[in-house]
């Protein structure tokens, strides 16, 4: 589904409006820092199309922010994803691989937003989504616990959750927008009960931790993929809290019993195989939080990144 398959958009996404804990603003900085385009470009053969900014968006973030629909800072994400889903679309709508370098994971509405749209203009298909997280992030905003919008940004990309002002969520149009039949999760463990609600009732596959136990995570790959179809094409959302603790401890909401390293390169790995791959988000990284295990948790992204752009062991 790509026409330049060894080109790669990245965008560097230095935004944490979607949660309340400082610090996930730096991540793309230390993935960066740590050699990961460079890996890419010299290990992986990719020609890297990057602005060698890390946006921040200041000039886009208001100053005036009140809470709306029990949603914080509902403006700022709003203006952010906006811009970001641009972004995303120039580079989808070439033909080049998008990798966006997170941030919390409320950016989703952009890169998955853009994405959807370049697809569907350039191939005219619907495209699905791998979230790979602890967390659904498909609250809708009325029911979220906290308020944090990193918390429901799947509920938007399907429009179970709508807003039409266009300063919050209104520029997402049908265009934009991902069918739930085309949702796969994998690594779910923390779910809030309205979530569990909707999962159910809108039927949406999702592969918990106790599926993996249960089944391995060579079985439940092949399930999720299988759910996809063999013929379309795939944006993977990587929320690095999917992977246990142990392995990335800097992270704003951890949750034990996760996935190993291993377990999160062998998703990226298959999905790669699958030649369907379009998109990757890399998200949640905190390199502030738990800092003797920043270097560790940074080192566990670049290998998912490394994982989903084709880095084979042998
Ligand atoms: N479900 C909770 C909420 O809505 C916690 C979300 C935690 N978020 C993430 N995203 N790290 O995956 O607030
Ligand atoms: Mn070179
Ligand atoms: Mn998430
Ligand atoms: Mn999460």
């Amino acid at each position: 589904f790509l026409s330049h398959p060894n080109q790669l958009g990245v965008v560097a996404v230095g935004f944490n409006g979607g949660q309340m804990k400082k610090g996930v603003e730096a991540a793309p900085m230390a993935l960066i820092e740590s050699g990961l385009l460079t890996q890419l470009h010299e290990d992986l053969d990719y020609e890297i199309h990057h602005d060698n900014i890390i946006h921040y968006y200041e000039q886009d973030i208001p100053e005036e922010d009140p809470d709306h629909r029990n949603m914080k800072k509902p403006r700022a994400v709003s203006a952010v994803t906006e811009r970001l889903s641009s972004q995303v679309y120039e580079y989808a709508k070439e033909g080049k691989f998008v990798l966006t370098l997170g941030g919390d994971h409320s950016i989703a509405i952009g890169t998955v937003s853009g994405t959807a749209k370049a697809i569907r203009e350039r191939l005219g298909r619907e495209m699905a989504v791998i979230w790979v997280d602890a967390h659904a992030d498909i609250n809708l905003p009325e029911m979220s616990p906290s308020g944090n919008i990193h918390g429901m940004p799947m509920a938007f990309l399907t429009r179970l959750a709508r807003e039409d002002r266009p300063d919050i969520f209104g520029w997402l149009k049908d265009e934009h927008i991902v069918s739930t039949r085309k949702l796969v999760y994998i690594g779910l463990r923390d779910v809030d009960r309205g979530e569990k609600k909707i999962l159910r009732e809108h039927g949406i596959k999702a592969f918990s931790m106790h599926d993996i136990d249960r089944h391995g995570i060579g079985r439940v790959v092949e399930m999720a993929l299988a759910h996809i179809g063999n013929d379309t094409p795939i944006h993977l959302s990587f929320d690095v809290d999917a992977l246990d603790p142990q392995w990335a401890p800097s992270t704003g909401t951890p949750v034990r019993g996760g996935l190993t390293l291993r377990e999160g390169d062998f998703i990226c790995e298959c999905v790669h195989e699958t030649g369907n791959l379009v998109a990757m988000d890399l998200v949640e990284v905190n390199p502030s939080l738990e800092a003797v295990g920043a270097a560790e948790t940074i080192r566990a992204g670049c290998s998912l990144v490394r994982s989903a752009l084709g880095d084979t062991l042998v």
